[in-house]
């Protein structure tokens, strides 16, 4: 049986104790799971989303539709004087859940916590049917409408039983924990601590109870402690108290010192003594403020946010990832040397904040209205709603700072800017922000909002929006969806000239890698592993520079499923400085470099690799090294080749590469750390006479290609020389939108994961030649029409990037090895599909 690492903790809690007044367990096991599109069933356990396959495989979509999970399990005798809860940590999308065939409650939206009070319902020493329905269908009323990332269907998060005496801490209060904990003055001598704890009384008798709150400090010793007695009506839910505390010398917490005071929260029976339940609540003790022009402040002290964003997804595992997923992600921002994360688009795993807790890494979390709203005021209450579940379930967390509701909410308006229903529109996306911006600013003054805008100041005029969040951030791909990086810069500059007093941060900015890819000439949309550094090395440095940007979250931490998206990987959003797998890219290396003030230093991914001899059986080839150091000592198979000055986290040194296994070393002297790297080199010959073996070339490119699993290397196309090999005639394929052209398809080539082979070619192609020495050889085509181009659904977050269908002739062609015709009128569409 599987016990999540907090039912572990607050068990262990409790034993300590030696009384057991509350037991909070996973019922995660054994459920009957059935889709409502098949008879078929299916055992499954919590966290399970029906999504992880279909997502990813060559039909296009996923089932977004109603499936039913029931469990039989036995409700104890013991537990007939209790209140039962049923307590989910998030479902997709809309939730109804039955107890013995009786309705016990309806949730809806697919990221917020949520539970239901199900003592009436249940049979005491009986075996009990629980039954979940959920459905992942599309919902006008429910935001996110549309959105690049996968809406994955299910129960995808721990599910608990939730077992308390009559008189308890509520969980009834938009499933928080019943305690908000506000810290509203805080300096180095002293900290004002208010604690409001909400209780239920569910018994039919009125309780007298005493409540007592305890203060403890970091070290663990007591800071504070008071008592109040209060009387309970019989049936009264809800019961407000609130205590206020004065602490002396408070621990701070910061990025630096993360500690964690607690408030021990005991009620008990005025007259008996006996205790209805105890609780643990982690909080911390700092104050913060962003300035328009000198940025994010920590305990009065400057301090630059740079992160990321993060999706919870997985490779295989959709939106199902186990505790040590999300533990594992949030160490992998901190290893990076982050001390910033946008929690995007959608609030995630109650782990994922108090992982940021207990790191010292400051955060953002937003409820998921992205692209567009409903016009309707279904879908504000809704979203009004979530955002209060947001506030509460999250409200103690020392490491939260700003709210967030909205994403790019102009960049996919229902209507043309010239169309009369624009207007009407834009003052309804401005009603429904200052609606949820009121909400949350009643909720919890203490922190800051933020809403993210895509790169156009025009459209969120039109909305009104710059007067509503107290901060801006901006989603900016400059050099990525069009354009150059220094207009990055510029697109800053302009803007803050026309909004100087408005709080700024980068809520995100990327590039997609496909860590299979490179490229000697990289540029945008290539996917190459080089253009993603140059990228991140622009604006990396950009935003150190730029005082008034308070903190920057990149995108994103980790490759994320897309399933409509048609890139080097399908289904994927590869803007993840991390893969699906959370293996890292080299700009997570740039990242460390960078950020990392404990010795650091790395060698470019890049294993399977090849090139044209340049002399005597080598070839000289640039390798890339990220470190924090200033000179980087480099070895080739086990001699020194040079040393590397390294300049904002990288330097590159030309190695002779030899055929076969070449091990380079790089070491920072002084700190007695390396890195090692093997790199499979394959040395293609200057002149194929001289010991040819294989050639892999890829036309209508300059990528190189690694196909990992059989460690195959891929070469761009040359043109032909004499005793050498290349192509003769055509052009290079290079689909055309609205910012320039592209240099490879944004095609799904079905039936393969190789996509990038194929996304590129020549068209027109003469022949190829290659003048290799007599002998036997077998000739491979690999090929695709990418003329097929089906009539799309256009991907609502290209940013105008999208590719123009152009009116284009299948190809049909005519195949001749040495002048002898293999192929006759071969149609590349009807042959191969
Ligand atoms: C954005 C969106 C984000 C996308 C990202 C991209 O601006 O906010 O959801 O995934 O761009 O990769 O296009
Ligand atoms: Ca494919």
């Amino acid at each position: 049986m599987k016990i999540s690492l907090r039912v572990k903790y607050i068990l262990l809690f409790l034993l300590l104790c030696g009384r057991v007044y509350a037991q909070k367990f996973t019922i995660n096991e054994t459920w009957l799971f059935q889709q409502a599109n098949t008879s078929a069933t299916q055992t499954v356990s919590f966290p399970h989303t029906w999504n992880d396959r279909d997502v990813m495989d060559d039909t296009p979509g996923f089932y977004r539709g109603p499936a039913t999970y029931t469990k039989n399990t036995y409700i104890s005798a013991d537990y007939k004087d209790k209140t039962v809860y049923l307590y989910f940590e998030g479902a997709n999308q809309v939730t109804d859940v039955y107890i013995n065939g009786r309705h016990a409650g309806n949730h809806k939206g697919g990221y917020t916590r949520f539970a239901f009070d199900i003592t009436a319902l249940l049979k005491f020493g009986e075996t009990n049917e629980i039954r979940i329905e959920v459905t992942n269908a599309h919902d006008a009323t429910i935001p996110p409408l549309s959105a690049d990332f996968t809406f994955f269907g299910g129960v995808y998060r721990d599910v608990y039983l939730d077992i308390r005496e009559k008189v308890h801490i509520s969980p009834e209060d938009f499933a928080s924990s019943g305690i908000y904990i506000r810290t509203p003055k805080v300096n180095t001598q002293s900290a004002e601590i208010e604690i409001e704890t909400l209780l239920n009384n569910k018994s039919g008798a009125r309780h007298d109870v005493t409540v007592e709150h305890r203060i403890l400090r970091p070290d663990g010793k007591e800071a504070g402690k008071k008592v109040v007695q209060e009387a309970l009506a019989p049936g009264k839910t809800g019961h407000r108290i609130a205590q206020k505390f004065i602490v002396q010398n408070p621990a701070l917490w910061s990025t630096e010192t993360p500690q964690l005071y607690r408030v021990i929260t005991t009620v008990k029976d005025r007259k008996t003594g006996k205790v209805w339940e105890e609780n643990s609540t982690a909080f911390g003790l700092r104050w913060f403020h962003f300035d328009v022009d000198k940025g994010f402040f920590l305990n009065d002290q400057p301090l630059k946010l740079i992160g990321t964003n993060r999706h919870q997804d997985f490779k295989d595992k959709g939106n199902a990832l186990e505790d040590a997923h999300h533990i594992r992600d949030i160490r992998l921002l901190k290893a990076m040397g982050g001390n910033f994360l946008r929690i995007s688009h959608y609030p995630q795993d109650p782990l994922i904040l108090e992982m940021c807790d207990r790191l010292g890494i400051l955060a953002s979390v937003e409820i998921p209205i992205v692209n567009a709203v409903t016009e309707s005021q279904e879908f504000l209450s809704n979203s009004v709603h979530m955002a209060e579940e947001m506030v509460k379930q999250n409200f103690n967390h020392p490491a939260l700072i700003m709210w967030s509701y909205m994403n790019e909410v102009m960049l996919r308006p229902p209507y043309k800017a010239t169309d009369a229903a624009y207007a009407p529109y834009c003052k309804e996306v401005n009603r429904q922000a200052r609606a949820i911006e009121q909400k949350i600013r009643d909720l919890d003054p203490a922190r800051y909002t933020m809403v993210a805008f895509h790169g156009s100041v025009k459209s969120y005029e039109d909305a009104g929006l710059f007067d509503v969040p107290m901060i801006i951030g901006w989603n900016l791909y400059q050099g990525w969806y069009g354009n150059r990086f220094s207009d990055f810069d510029r697109f800053l500059l302009n803007y803050k000239e026309k909004y100087p007093h408005k709080p700024t941060i980068i809520s995100e900015y990327g590039a997609d890698v496909d860590s299979r890819i490179h490229s000697f000439h990289p540029e945008r949309f290539d996917f190459s592993v080089e253009y993603g550094d140059l990228y991140h090395e622009h604006y990396l440095k950009t935003i150190l520079k730029f005082d008034f940007l308070a903190a920057a979250a990149l995108w994103n931490l980790n490759d994320f499923h897309s399933e409509i998206r048609k890139n080097a990987v399908p289904h994927i959003n590869s803007k993840g400085i991390t893969e699906t797998d959370r293996g890292p890219k080299n700009t997570y290396y740039l990242y460390q470099a960078n950020l990392l003030k404990t010795p650091f230093v790395k060698i470019a991914a890049w294993e399977n690799r090849a090139g044209i001899a340049s002399g005597a059986g080598s070839s000289l080839q640039p390798v890339k090294i990220y470190s924090n150091g200033p000179l980087v000592a480099v070895f080739h198979n086990g001699k020194k080749v040079g040393d590397v000055t390294i300049n904002d986290g990288t330097g590159t040194l030309n190695i002779a590469f030899v055929d076969g296994i070449n091990q380079v070393e790089a070491r920072l002297p002084e700190e007695n750390i390396a890195d090692i790297r093997r790199v499979h080199f394959t040395l293609l010959p200057e002149k194929l006479n001289a010991g040819f073996q294989e050639l892999n070339v890829m036309l209508g490119t300059r990528r190189y290609f690694e196909d990992k699993e059989t460690a195959t290397v891929w070469v761009p196309e040359k043109p032909y020389e004499r005793g050498s090999w290349g192509f003769i005639g055509g052009e290079a394929v290079r689909p055309k939108t609205r910012f320039g052209s592209l240099p490879a398809a944004e095609i799904n080539v079905l039936g393969t994961e190789l996509d990038p082979i194929f996304q590129t070619q020549r068209m027109g192609l003469e022949s190829f030649r290659a003048d290799v020495p007599p002998g036997r050889y077998a000739v491979y085509l690999y090929w695709a029409d990418l003329s097929a181009l089906e009539d799309e659904e256009i991907i609502p977050y290209n940013l105008g990037n999208d590719t123009l269908v152009e009116e284009t002739e299948p190809s049909v062609m005519d195949v001749l090895i040495n002048g002898k015709k293999v192929l006759d009128r071969y149609h590349l569409a009807e042959e191969g599909g």
